[in-house]
């Protein structure tokens, strides 16, 4: 399963703009509150001129970045849907386009959505649960303690991001995950304008942008809200970048790539992608002793090129 983002932002705030400018997905765009449409799901490419780079040096027939998957709901006024529940993150567009935009009142708003959708979803769950717990069941009546305290929290205001004790992973808050605040419009990124070059051919968009892509910089905090690294495989028919969160291990790794090569697993032969730029190969690392070799338990770094050892 690959990580989620999910948008959220007032009705209008540009939320399918920008997730059309992120997956280049070309979704309906309108200036109403559509209340029929269906979730957009597209994925994110992770742009990382590291993995062009390598593909050179090699002479990768093809390169493929790692991506993250994003998920735009319609509306997402004062019923923040369930569908965002499933994200590892939240990006939160707020207008900063439209005359009289306010973005911070609009976050303040945002983040106290998100508190009350916690509530109404924590409140159904410990009706839920009083009843079962009706038949004596202690497990049930600990719960339905346990919702209450959650309950009074958030009604106090608070996200359960403050919340010290622990939660239910069952429970899938909204207020517990990073959020990210955008800016729509001339102070943040004009994502209109995003979601035009998106539309156009890479190069095209490049000529046109004076420096490097403002939705580099999005992918770039998500990357950093959600703790994740990129490593590389890098071989004659394909280069590709993959994330793992930090502290990930080697087998992680595998895992990610296929779990056959996880449950081979031998050994990986690990090395950093500037010193195989500088080697110019391999083998020509290996002969500088640039290259190891590394078991399951090695956590793996940002910039590594992996090569798996394993057998089937
Ligand atoms: N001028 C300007 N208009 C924008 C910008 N971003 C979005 N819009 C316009 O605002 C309207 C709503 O944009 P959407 O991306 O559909 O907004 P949304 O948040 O997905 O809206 P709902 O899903 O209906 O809540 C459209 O008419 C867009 O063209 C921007 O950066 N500048
Ligand atoms: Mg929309």
């Amino acid at each position: 399963m690959p990580l989620q983002v999910g948008i959220v932002g007032l009705p209008n705030a540009g939320k399918t703009t920008l997730f059309n400018a992120l997956t280049h997905a070309g979704a309906e765009v309108t200036a109403y509150a559509a209340v029929t449409e269906k979730a957009n799901v597209g994925m994110a490419v992770i742009s990382d001129d590291r993995l062009e780079r390598l593909a050179t040096l090699i002479g990768s027939k093809k390169t493929t970045p790692a991506a993250i998957r994003v998920v735009d709901v319609p509306g997402a006024g004062v019923e923040v849907p369930g569908g965002l529940r499933q994200a590892d993150a939240l990006l939160a567009v707020l207008d900063g386009f439209s005359q009289g935009a306010d973005p911070d009142a609009d976050l303040e708003n945002l983040q106290l959505e998100l508190i009350v959708a916690d509530r109404d979803h924590v409140e159904r769950r410990l009706e839920r649960v009083r009843k079962e717990a009706k038949s004596g069941d202690r497990a049930k009546r600990l719960e339905a303690e346990q919702l209450e305290k959650l309950l009074a929290h958030l009604e106090a205001g608070r996200p359960l991001a403050d919340w010290e004790g622990d939660l239910a992973p069952e429970l899938e808050p909204l207020t517990t995950k990073p959020l990210i605040p955008l800016e729509n419009g001339p102070r943040g990124i004009d994502c209109a304008l995003e979601m035009e070059l998106a539309e156009l051919p890479e190069e095209e968009a490049a000529e046109f942008r004076s420096g490097p892509s403002a939705l580099d910089d999005v992918v770039r905090r998500l990357k950093d809200a959600l703790g994740l690294i990129t490593f590389f495989t890098i071989g004659d028919t394909e280069a590709r970048s993959w994330t793992l969160r930090y502290g990930e291990t080697a087998l992680d790794a595998a895992e990610s790539i296929h779990s056959d090569i996880a449950r081979g697993f031998i050994r990986c032969e690990v090395i950093r992608w500037d010193d195989l730029l500088e080697c110019g190969s391999h083998a020509e690392a290996a002969r500088r002793a640039l290259q190891r070799l590394e078991g399951k338990g090695y956590v793996v770094e940002d910039g590594d090129v992996l090569n798996v050892r394993f057998n089937v």
